[in-house]
């Protein structure tokens, strides 16, 4: 099938981008404590509440001025950007099943919203105030609609959200307990509903990689499998067992291209999910320490140190990189890319980096099968 007039069509997370949305920090929240979500703010002696209620506009507007820095480099690169539409994220929430008193931001698309070949699916959500987040996104996906005849369109069974869906002393478990449970793969999340965000999942052809979370449950994991397996796609769930708080693949297990995979040192992939990737020749190349710590991360940051992989591929020879990571920038320079430097870190108050704040629409080629 010819590709070239399709507008929604991306298979993999390399392959050449031609057009992608990325995020805006306008109008952005901070975070609620919810029962998905303790956020906590950084370098206290003495924790105290963590703020709700919108961000300070500076904070917003320094962040916005990475990502339109972000715009205008991929549109250098011959990519058409989109933005997602402005919605009123301190609106408080009131479903039959929960409350929340803010919502969160459009910072991240790629938690919400995933380009599977020719489908957009719009994810569950995990955490009640990113349960309308596709709304910022709605009038995107009209527009994919209406000039993409072959294009399809779903949208995962939204979970109730109520208190008994969620795990509540999750958050106290000691780190021993969680050292224990590490092989076990419980987290925030009950088995009992659909649960999922986008960017638990790492596209590679055929083949799709979803990360068992605290964003992702096994019944998620279930529901993608059945969605996607009649379409053609295989899915694998794959493990991190040393990150006691997994949230989102993006940071952990980042292909780059066709046979090579970006690994976290800290975050080993689970004994024997590495099988698959070797038995078909792919390599793995480990990241270098981001050189921005845990402790000079910006103070509201929910996230690790390790967005400073969280890299994004304009093609599978070219890439971002966050301007600060020097000895990541290196790394993939010594392995053939040319890397575009980009200022990225007051994005990172929002919990991603480049990776995060995009959803990619369309990439040129097709659907490989790189796992034969
Ligand atoms: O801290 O590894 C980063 C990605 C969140 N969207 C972490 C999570």
């Amino acid at each position: 099938m010819r590709t070239d007039t399709r507008i929604v069509n991306s298979w993999n997370e390399w392959d050449t981008l031609q057009e992608v949305v990325v995020g805006t920090a306008e109008n952005a929240c901070f975070e609620p404590t919810e029962p998905g979500h303790r956020p906590q703010e950084r370098g206290l002696s003495e924790p105290r509440p963590f703020p709700t209620g919108p961000k300070p506009r500076e904070l917003n507007e320094k962040a916005e001025e990475e990502l339109t820095g972000l715009v205008s480099l991929l549109e250098s690169q011959g990519v058409t950007v989109r933005r997602p539409a402005p919605r009123d994220y301190s609106v408080p929430l009131k479903t039959p099943t929960f409350e929340v008193e803010n919502q969160y931001c459009a910072v991240c698309p790629r938690d919400v919203m995933i380009t599977l070949g020719n489908e957009i699916l719009e994810a569950t959500m995990s955490r009640r105030s990113r349960y309308f987040e596709y709304e910022a996104y709605r009038s995107l996906v009209y527009k994919y609609w209406d000039e993409d005849p072959l294009m399809t369109w779903s949208v995962a069974p939204k979970p109730s959200m109520a208190d008994d869906m969620y795990r509540q002393d999750f958050w106290t478990w000691p780190l021993s307990k969680r050292h224990e449970e590490m092989h076990n793969f419980e987290f925030c999340v009950t088995q009992d509903e659909v649960v999922f965000d986008a960017a638990d999942m790492a596209r590679m052809g055929k083949d799709i990689f979803v990360q068992e979370s605290m964003t992702t449950n096994r019944a998620g994991i279930r529901w993608i499998t059945r969605h996607l397996e009649p379409k053609g796609f295989r899915v694998h769930p794959v493990h991190f067992p040393l990150d006691y708080f997994p949230s989102h693949i993006d940071a952990t297990f980042i292909p780059l291209r066709a046979g090579l995979v970006l690994t976290n040192p800290e975050r080993p992939i689970n004994s024997g999910e590495e099988k698959l990737f070797l038995a078909n020749d792919w390599e793995f190349v480990t990241a270098p320490q981001p050189l921005t710590g845990n402790d000079e991360m910006p103070r509201y940051c929910q996230s690790s140190k390790w967005v400073s992989i969280n890299v994004l591929s304009i093609s599978p020879s070219k890439i971002i990189v966050e301007e600060q990571e020097k000895p990541l920038q290196d790394l993939l320079c010594s392995l053939g890319f040319e890397v575009f430097p980009l200022p990225f870190r007051h994005v990172y108050e929002y919990g991603g980096s480049l990776h995060c704040a995009t959803w990619d629409v369309r990439r040129d080629g097709v659907c490989e099968d790189y796992f034969p």
